[in-house]
């Protein structure tokens, strides 16, 4: 992950400035069917429950078709096709999870998501919808992971998308928690199923007490508004260990599993394994 960004990492989406008849003339795309602005395919990576030792999630990230970065291909595309790419990515991670076995697995399918890039959120739905009930992907197992790169200018609008997908069953929630300053207002004003904390508060945990102190109030937070929370970019056997410490069981990063080009990884689990209630207290209470 941290060397491989993934689809949104990479974008910024402004609505602002965008004409009504371009909307309708990207939705008029969508409901022709989805284009892709460029070939592209999916790597999957998964989010370990580190407790039960099982995957809670695999998570799409875009590549070429040569394996090149998600930063690569949005290099070559133009802004304007955004939109439909995001489509095309989302459609086409869904198809390849349902072909790979996902739906069996019992784990999420965890799907990149930009809300600003979303005009009308039925009318974007209706193809997820459509494609998950053609190859037989279960809804309750489709996950969206949101990211903004920049302020959301119209936070309304990002609310009016969640909440439509919250409706139709599915878990949402925040990629990069913690990083930027447009997250914690988020946080607050939306209901959300999940974050995904940055790798900024990950990366050499264990070494850092004041990157620990914030991970601890997060946990907290989290917590009491029944909120799942995600690290990523976990690397190393240490990080893995303090982030149990703190009370965090979902993973993601090189320490279990690299993305795989268009198959499903297997996992490394680590060696210790670290008994969660114990650990929690002690941590809450150091
Ligand atoms: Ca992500």
């Amino acid at each position: 992950m941290r060397a491989t960004p993934n689809l949104v990492n990479t974008l910024t989406i402004k609505m602002h400035g965008t004409s009504s008849a371009l909307h309708a003339s990207r939705c008029s795309a969508c409901k022709n069917g989805i284009a892709e602005p460029l070939p592209f395919s999916m790597a999957f990576q998964p989010v370990v429950d580190t407790s039960s030792q099982t995957v809670f999630a695999y998570e799409a990230l875009v590549r070429g078709l040569n394996h090149e970065s998600a930063a690569s291909l949005f290099s070559r595309l133009n802004p304007d096709d955004y939109h439909v790419f995001d489509q095309a990515c989302r459609l086409k991670a869904i198809i390849m999870a349902a072909n790979l076995g996902v739906p069996a697995t019992g784990a999420s399918l965890a799907v990149n998501f930009m809300p600003g890039a979303v005009y009308s959120p039925w009318a974007c739905l209706r193809q997820t919808l459509r494609v998950a009930h053609e190859n037989n992907f279960p809804l309750s197992q489709l996950m969206f992971e949101v990211t903004e790169s920049e302020e959301v200018r119209d936070p309304a609008h990002m609310e009016r998308v969640i909440a439509e997908y919250r409706s139709q069953g599915f878990a949402i929630g925040l990629d990069d928690f913690g990083a930027g300053f447009a997250s914690l207002n988020l946080f607050s004003e939306l209901t959300l199923d999940f974050v995904k904390l940055d790798a900024r508060l990950v990366r050499g945990i264990h070494r850092r007490p004041r990157t620990e102190a914030i991970v601890l109030a997060l946990v907290a937070l989290c917590r009491s508004l029944n909120v799942r929370l995600i690290a990523e970019c976990v690397e190393s056997f240490e990080e893995y260990e303090r982030l149990r410490q703190c009370g965090i069981d979902l993973m993601q990063g090189y320490l279990f599993a690299r993305p795989m080009f268009e198959q499903l990884p297997t996992i490394t689990w680590p060696t210790s394994h670290v008994p969660l209630g114990k650990i929690r207290t002690l941590a809450l209470v150091a």
